[in-house]
C-alpha cells in the first residue's frame, strides 16, 4: 500500500500506452483466474471487486450493505462485463471493461491531483508507477 498523487491525464496516459495497459491487465486477469480456465467467473470476478473494496468502502469508511444487496450489485457488475453473456468473462471482455473503468475513473479525477492510498498491485498504481518511469526516463541518460 503507498500513498500516490495521481490526476485524470495519468490514468488516461496508462489506457493509451496499450503495451504497457495489456500487459498489466493481462497480469491482474491471470491472478484473478483462479482455477486457470481462461476465462473468469461471477465468482472470481466477485472476489476481485471484494478485494478491491470499492463497493464496501466509502472514501474508505465501512458501510454496510445487506448482502442480498452485495449479490445484486456483484451480478450488475458481471454484466456489464460479460458482453456477449456467455456466462464468462474472457480476457478481451475484461480489457475492454477495465478500459472503460479506468476512462470513468480519469473523467472523475479530472485535472485536479488528488492523494489516493493504493494497493501496490493495483492498476491505479501501475498507472502512476508507469508516469513515474517516464519522467525519469526523460531526466536521465539510457543505462538499461
Ligand atoms: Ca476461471
Amino acid at each position: 500500500m503507498g500513498v500516490v498523487i495521481i490526476d485524470g491525464s495519468t490514468v488516461r496516459d496508462f489506457v493509451s500506452d496499450e503495451a504497457q495497459f495489456k500487459k498489466s491487465v493481462d497480469e491482474q486477469f491471470e491472478a484473478l483466474d483462479l482455477n486457470k480456465d481462461g476465462v473468469l467467473s461471477r465468482g472470481e470476478l466477485r472476489k476481485a471487486f471484494e478485494s478491491m473494496r470499492l463497493i464496501e468502502t466509502h472514501f474508505g469508511i465501512d458501510v454496510a450493505t445487506p448482502p442480498e444487496q452485495l449479490t445484486q450489485l456483484y451480478d450488475s457488475i458481471f454484466e456489464g462485463f460479460d458482453c456477449d453473456k456467455s456466462g464468462t468473462v474472457d480476457r478481451e471482455e475484461f480489457r475492454e471493461e477495465i478500459k472503460k473503468i479506468m476512462m470513468a475513473i480519469a473523467e472523475g479525477l479530472g485535472t485536479c491531483p488528488i492523494q489516493m492510498a493504493l494497493d501496490d498491485q493495483s492498476l491505479l498504481q501501475r498507472a502512476a508507477d508507469l508516469e513515474a518511469s517516464k519522467a525519469s526516463s526523460a531526466s536521465k541518460a539510457s543505462s538499461a
